[in-house]
């Protein structure tokens, strides 16, 4: 048996137990979707989006694409992790010295991650060109820009929830200006999560087709007693568009900039009809994964740009797959 680091003791956890018989390392909420279109007034669909515990219950920070189709992040609560309900006014962030900032054209694909008793928000946003943005938060309320870590172009960053050998831990993936598609991981550290640099490539596409064209980060690393386990997305460039798979790796423990071991095949691929058919067929794009200390994993996915999807696993389950499954 494997050990979750830090994992939560909540008692309510959105868990579903393996069908039986199975020998599956991942399997699908039988009630997937949980957030179908149109879920709040004039917003179109909800995906792409991070949960954590809060509280008595769950909070999350949720990608809404408009009626324009133009995304922006609102906050939804919940008593299971499984039946949101959602603010009906965006996030407005604030400056650092409390005043409310101009909105910026476009903010998505959130995570949400736990660092030292406060909750950092990590997002693409709209700064000259897509980048990535920070705000911190207590009540998830007021949010609070702090500088952003990266110059255009870069997306899918993501902090780990603790200091590494005295320094933060951010993984992104640059090099995407939406316009041309390939993207690798890097890893940067920084001192005070202001001043960004000792930048690395931690982990580049495959050979393998379901991540070649782009990897990236998805959900914040679930600290193990035997390293990180990093859920990502692969992208695999077909004659029809775009597929995104979620994969997964194990980092080392003291220097996550090592990868000690990574998929060779996809984790999860889209197969169900609401990972198939939506506003972006074939996405199953991971953004938040809930850890118990129990050793339960349950991963919250964006599901063909349109609705969102959790799957369950556990350590034992992830490190199964890298094993038998692995490179
Ligand atoms: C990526 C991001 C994701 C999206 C994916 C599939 O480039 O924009 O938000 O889920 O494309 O459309």
């Amino acid at each position: 048996m494997s050990k979750i680091i830090n994992g939560s003791r909540i008692a309510v956890f959105p868990w579903e137990e393996k069908p039986a018989g199975s020998d599956a390392y991942v399997w699908r909420y039988s009630k997937n979707p949980i957030i179908s279109r149109h879920p709040l007034p004039k917003i179109a669909r909800i995906f792409n989006s991070a949960v954590v515990p809060f509280k008595d219950g769950f909070v999350g920070v949720f990608r809404g694409d408009g009626e324009n189709d133009i995304p922006h992040l609102y906050v939804g609560h919940s008593k299971d992790g499984i039946h949101f309900s959602f603010e009906k006014e965006m996030i407005h962030f604030v400056g650092e010295d409390g005043k409310i900032l101009p909105d910026t054209c476009f903010q998505y694909d959130p995570r949400i991650i736990p660092l030292e008793g406060r909750y950092y928000i990590v997002y693409c946003d709209d700064l000259g060109g897509p980048t990535i943005s920070v705000a911190v938060t207590d009540d998830f309320v007021k949010f609070a820009k702090i500088p952003t870590p990266f110059l255009p172009y870069n997306r899918n960053g993501v902090l780990f929830p603790r200091k590494i050998d005295g320094k933060y831990v951010m993984l992104s993936r640059p090099s995407d200006s939406g316009h041309t598609a390939f993207g690798d991981i890097f890893l940067s550290e920084s001192l005070d999560l202001r001043y960004w640099g000792n930048h690395r490539l931690l982990a580049q596409r495959g050979y393998e087709w379901w991540c070649a064209l782009k990897i990236g980060p998805g959900p914040y690393p679930i600290e193990t007693d035997k390293g990180w386990i990093l859920f990502t997305h692969g992208v695999n460039r077909t004659c029809n568009g775009y597929v995104y798979s979620v994969g997964v790796m194990l980092l080392d423990k003291d220097d996550p900039s090592k990868v000690i071991r990574r998929g060779a095949d996809y984790f999860l691929t889209p197969e169900e009809d609401y990972e198939t058919i939506g506003f972006v067929p074939n996405v199953t794009f991971p953004t938040s994964a809930l850890a118990h200390e129990d050793g339960r994993i349950a991963i919250y996915y964006g599901a063909a740009d349109t609705h969102t999807g959790i799957a369950f696993t556990t350590v034992d389950d992830v490190l199964r797959f890298l094993e038998e499954r692995g490179r």
